[in-house]
């Protein structure tokens, strides 16, 4: 059976446990905090969360592990059959993790552990975001899913991504991170009625 490592409070480990559910996949979560310790970089070398165990293999990075879920059990699939629209859903995945969650990360020392964040770096955190942002809506397609009519991992991706980044922009800038995009809107709606997503979120706020 795969283990899941990590925190329900993180967005990563929770677009990794809503991808297990998908995929109907046996899996147990193994309540674990991230750390620079040892028993923790073995999981996962940057220290973060989450990481998967298989047969005492560990794996960290959820691109890593949803490339090798989609392989482990290809239905239902997240990426398309063909390979230049599979290849086009992992370039928005990388847009939406690279250049809009990571950089919103920024912000997060001030918004969750009351550590300020310079004002340069809240400037620069808005100039980048605004050029993600631009990456994201020249890519998403929205009809009705991120890439299209299929859902796929884009729509995972989206909804855990923009859940972080539009919560940061808020407490930060006092902004509304997916004002104006409206496509994106309706995949967060869609994403928080999906089952899998829903039970993640059910589940977050049980403990
Ligand atoms: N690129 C990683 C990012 C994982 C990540 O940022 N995890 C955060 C929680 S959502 C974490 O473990 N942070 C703890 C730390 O950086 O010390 C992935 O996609 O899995």
């Amino acid at each position: 059976m795969i283990k899941l490592y990590g925190l329900r409070m993180s967005n990563y480990y929770s677009l990794t446990k809503a991808l297990l559910i998908e995929k109907a996949l046996d899996f147990e979560e193994v309540k674990k905090a991230p750390s620079q310790k040892e028993d923790f970089l073995m999981l996962s070398p940057m220290g973060k969360m989450p990481a998967i165990e298989v047969d005492g293999v560990y794996l960290s990075e959820s691109i890593a592990i949803a490339g090798y879920l989609e392989r482990l059990q290809p239905q239902p699939a997240l990426l398309p059959n063909d390979a230049l629209h599979a290849a086009k859903v992992m370039e928005l995945v990388c847009h939406l993790k690279l250049d809009v969650e990571l950089v919103a990360r920024r912000l997060l020392p001030e918004v969750l552990f009351k550590q300020p964040v310079s004002e340069e770096t809240k400037a620069a955190v808005k100039a980048d975001l605004a050029k993600g942002m631009k990456a994201v809506e020249r890519l998403f397609v929205g009809a009705p899913y991120a890439a299209g009519d299929q859902l796929t991992l884009a729509d995972f991706y989206t909804f855990y991504c923009f859940g972080l980044s539009s919560g940061m922009v808020k407490a930060i800038y006092d902004e509304d991170l997916l004002d104006g995009y409206p496509a994106i809107q309706n995949v967060l709606a869609l994403m928080a009625e999906h089952p899998s997503v829903k039970r993640v979120e059910t589940e977050k706020s049980a403990k």
